[in-house]
């Protein structure tokens, strides 16, 4: 029999981040991951952090490589009616956003793992968590066909939308809340330079698009698709056609193409559980709450949850205090509950629900609105910029 004092599920950001900042402060973590340690890194995912999280992955020792190779932006740009329209973060909010992916993220937190000697459980099979509100809840997994066992004070649920832990609960004991949008969004990861220097996210009557990069010399575009829409359904070429007709003319025909390295569909969905709590079962990230992407909050969200997780666990384990623990859903959701809205806001005013035209024209009203008043984009950049922990947090 294993033990530990907080057994992690899920190999993603949260858990790898979680597992860090907790060996950091002196408190052992077990890692269990049910894929390879190849396919999470390989993933494309997330590309904005905000400041909360950059100064997370700082905390965790994780920031060299990040503050070198980080591209800073002060703004970006809403394209709509063949305008194009920047939001001055910086000189709205006096903040930033950094543009650095959830591939070098994920990396960077592994070597930190595996250079600090950190057990991490790849190919972890059939993790089945039991005793949830036991004083020493035990997880059981296969690992090379042979039965598992870890005993632990704490488990932390960070095994994403489709993970074991939030199916575990009983019957009754969370609620969830749930939108699912009509569209999809389909994404290349190219190497060719980015467009424009700051992120574009453009309304358009065919349906949304978004120009963001990794670096200098490596683009990442997306286009809204059909949630029937398959891979092979988008050659490069027609990929390309259709980002350069959603976006203005100049901007269009300033697109450099080039072969896709890259390309993957996800749905969007906003769903959150609560309480994030159930025993000694805390759920962290994806597992706990899903946002469409057009906020860019998926992986900030996630951090915030670690932040306030890691400290509740630091305080219980020096002091007993389990005030933070007791917290910590609360907490979480009233930060989580905002950046739902701004997701689905942002997501209700870029992209093509129907195909009635007065439905667009709203959007352009509304577009226009925006960018006309300085409230209403201080509120856009405020929210994309990411809000401030509240007081006690
Ligand atoms: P993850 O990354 O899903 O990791 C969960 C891990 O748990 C493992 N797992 C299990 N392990 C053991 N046993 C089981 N039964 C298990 N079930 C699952 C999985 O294999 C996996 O390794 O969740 P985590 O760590 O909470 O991280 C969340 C982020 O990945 C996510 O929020 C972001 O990617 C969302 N997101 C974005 N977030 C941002 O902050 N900024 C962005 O610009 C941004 N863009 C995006 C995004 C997500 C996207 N997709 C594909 C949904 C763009 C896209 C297209
Ligand atoms: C990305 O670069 O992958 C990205 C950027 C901004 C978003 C979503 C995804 O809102």
């Amino acid at each position: 029999m294993q033990k530990t004092q907080v057994a992690i599920i899920g190999a993603g950001p949260s858990g790898l981040l979680l597992s860090q900042l907790l060996h950091l402060s002196g408190i052992d973590s077990v890692v269990l991951e049910r894929q390879t340690s190849d396919h999470g890194a390989g993933r494309i995912r997330a590309g904005i952090l905000e400041k909360v999280a950059v100064d997370l992955l700082i905390e965790a020792k994780v920031g060299e490589r990040l503050l070198h190779e980080r591209l800073v932006h002060d703004g970006i740009a809403l394209a709509f009616a063949e305008r194009n329209v920047r939001i001055d973060l910086k000189g709205l909010t006096g903040d930033e956003v950094s543009v650095y992916g959830q591939t070098e993220v994920t990396k960077d937190l592994m070597d930190a793992r595996a250079a600090a000697g950190g057990r991490l459980v790849y190919e972890a099979a059939d993790v089945c968590v039991e005793g949830l509100d036991s004083a020493h809840p035990l997880v059981r997994y296969r690992r090379d066909g042979k039965a598992q066992e870890l005993r632990c004070d704490f488990i932390a649920g960070c095994d994403g939308y489709h993970g074991v832990c939030r199916q575990s609960l009983p019957a009754g004991s969370t609620r969830n809340f749930e939108r699912i949008y009509p569209f999809g969004w389909l994404g290349i990861l190219a190497d060719v330079p980015p467009v424009a220097s700051e992120l574009i996210y453009s309304n358009h009557a065919r349906g949304f698009a978004l120009c963001s990069m990794r670096s200098a010399k490596r683009s990442r575009y997306y286009v809204q698709c059909g949630l029937a829409d398959k891979v092979e359904d988008w050659p490069d070429l027609r990929f390309w056609d259709e980002l350069r007709m959603r976006l203005p003319r100049e901007i269009g025909d300033a697109v450099t193409t080039g072969p896709s390295i890259e390309k993957s569909i996800a749905p969007l969905r906003s769903f959150v559980v609560e309480p994030l709590r159930f025993g000694r079962l805390f759920l962290c990230g994806d597992a706990a709450h899903i946002v469409p992407p057009t906020g860019a909050k998926g992986l900030n969200l996630a951090a915030a949850d670690v932040r306030v997780l890691y400290r509740a666990l630091v305080e219980h384990y020096r002091t007993g205090n389990a005030a933070g623990l007791d917290r910590y859903s609360d907490r979480c959701l009233r930060r989580i509950w905002k950046a739902e809205r701004f997701s689905w806001w942002f997501t209700s005013i870029m992209h093509k629900f129907t195909d009635d035209p007065f439905d667009h024209r709203i959007q352009l009203a509304e577009l226009d609105y925006l960018c006309g008043s300085r409230a209403a984009m201080t509120s856009l950049a405020e929210n994309y910029v990411g809000l401030p922990f509240e007081p006690d947090t």
